[in-house]
């Protein structure tokens, strides 16, 4: 297996360079073979030699996943399903999945990427990785295997789920590598404890979260619980799977994004105006090496800045900053947006809360009324009323005053919050559109 990992250190002019002659390619066969593409190019005037530089990318038309819904299952793969190997596809919370494919080469692509993101995340070739990403048409369990395998480590793919039976693995195995969504590291570390077992006597040294947004606070508390250097990765399987970027575990400070097969892109959501680096805006993505579906300018919703600057890990790859949340997960409380993280960072401040925690969101008399329900601990829940109320009151107001936003606040008893397998549901949002 090739890893090209010389393009993680190299110098900006000549990561351009390739990034360009693999751009022209991508969008060349794109308009070749996709209708959608070669229409979306036709009404906006364009053909594909007039992609000169990377700047030109500007000039193309986006992505959205309506439109991936609009081709679904098969229109957007751009070669015949003779060459599509494998098919992914994200549920979603509305409407028809999207449905992505991959080629021979775009799964060796894959492995390669996944091998270099475990690799930036502090794994090597000894490692046991306990992967706990959910296998199947999500893409977090087969895009971590294939890359666990491919960097020579051993892979345990236990899946998400039978929490109880993960845990004897991982006292039995040894397992020094944990892969999974944040929350349901969470739920681990929970059915852990009951059952007397302690991550101080386990042998993990880094754990690879993503999937979901989860906060700085968040990976304090994961590290402090769990006794591990805990690492971002961040992927939608749109664009790939798991491994368009990654957090490099000597820096843990924003996600190199894989730039010898993605460009990104940071918009306005709203007029569509590229941003300068730095500023947050809604992240686009641009694959330049994919065969079975390549994307152009796909817009996902993630809400992220780039960020140029040097890190100390030697990888010349921008940096985007972890994502606080997606524009379709942004509340809208009364004309103030929040997003579920900064609630998040808000309540994991506060003493005695516990990290299990959900947004109900209901319109009452015309009014968006937002209560968090969130857990306490065993001790706290037992002390008087007057107390929880003092903490309910405590809690709103921090969140009035960071958040600017006015929450109804919710104590509730331990372990009565839905745990998650795979990705957590923070929101029930109860209005009517
Ligand atoms: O979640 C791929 C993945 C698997 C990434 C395992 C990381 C680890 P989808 O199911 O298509 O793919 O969901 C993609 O999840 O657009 C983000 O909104 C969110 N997301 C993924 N990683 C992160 C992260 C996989 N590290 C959608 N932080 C994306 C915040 C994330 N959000």
């Amino acid at each position: 297996m090739i890893f090209d990992i010389e393009y993680e250190t190299m110098p900006r002019e000549a990561l351009e360079a390739i990034q360009l002659r693999r751009l022209q390619a991508t969008v060349e066969r794109a308009y070749a073979t996709v209708p959608f593409y070669r229409n979306g190019f036709e009404s906006a005037g364009i053909k594909p030699g007039d992609i000169k530089t990377l700047d030109d990318l500007k000039h193309l038309p986006f992505t959205t996943k309506q439109d991936l819904r609009d081709n679904y299952p098969f229109g957007m793969f751009a070669v015949p399903m003779d060459n599509v190997v494998r098919i992914h596809a994200s549920s979603g919370t509305t409407g028809k999945p999207t449905v992505v494919g991959y080629t021979a080469r775009d799964i060796n692509t894959w492995a390669s990427l996944m091998a270099r993101s475990l690799a930036a995340g502090g794994a090597t070739r000894g490692d046991i990785v306990h992967n706990a990403f959910g296998y199947g048409l999500f893409t977090g369990g087969l895009g971590v295997h294939y890359g666990a395998e491919a960097l020579g480590a051993s892979v345990i793919p236990v899946s998400g789920g039978n929490t109880k039976r993960q845990i004897v693995i991982m006292r039995d195995f040894g397992p020094t590598i944990l892969t999974a969504t944040p929350s349901y590291i969470l739920h681990l570390s929970e059915v852990a404890e009951e059952m007397g077992v302690s991550f101080a006597d386990l042998k993990f040294k880094f754990g690879i979260f993503g999937a979901e947004p989860w906060s700085e606070k968040m990976r304090e508390e994961l590290e402090r619980k769990l006794h591990l250097t805990a690492v971002d990765i961040y992927g939608l399987s749109e664009v790939m799977g798991p491994g368009v970027s990654m957090e490099c575990h000597e820096a843990k400070k924003g996600l190199h994004v894989f730039e010898d097969h993605f460009i990104p892109e940071i918009i306005d959501p709203v007029s569509g105006e590229t941003l300068p680096y730095g500023q947050a805006g809604e992240l686009v993505f641009t694959s330049i090496t994919k065969e079975a579906f390549p994307v152009i300018r796909y817009r996902t919703r993630d809400i992220t800045s780039l960020n140029p600057e040097p890190c100390i890990c030697g990888r010349t790859h921008v940096r985007m900053n972890r994502v606080s949340g997606r524009t379709d997960d942004m509340l809208i409380i009364r004309g103030v947006n929040v997003f579920p993280s900064q609630i998040e960072s808000v309540l994991m401040e506060m003493e005695g809360v516990e990290p299990h925690y959900q947004l109900v969101v209901d319109r009452v008399d015309n009014l968006d009324i937002l209560t968090v329900n969130v857990e306490v601990g065993e001790h706290i829940f037992s002390d008087e009323v007057k107390q929880l109320q003092r903490l309910e009151r405590r809690i709103s107001k921090n969140i009035k005053d960071y958040l600017a936003v006015s929450a109804q606040v919710k104590l509730v008893e331990p372990k009565t919050i839905t745990r998650s397998e795979g990705k957590a549901v923070r929101v029930i949002d109860n209005r009517e559109i």
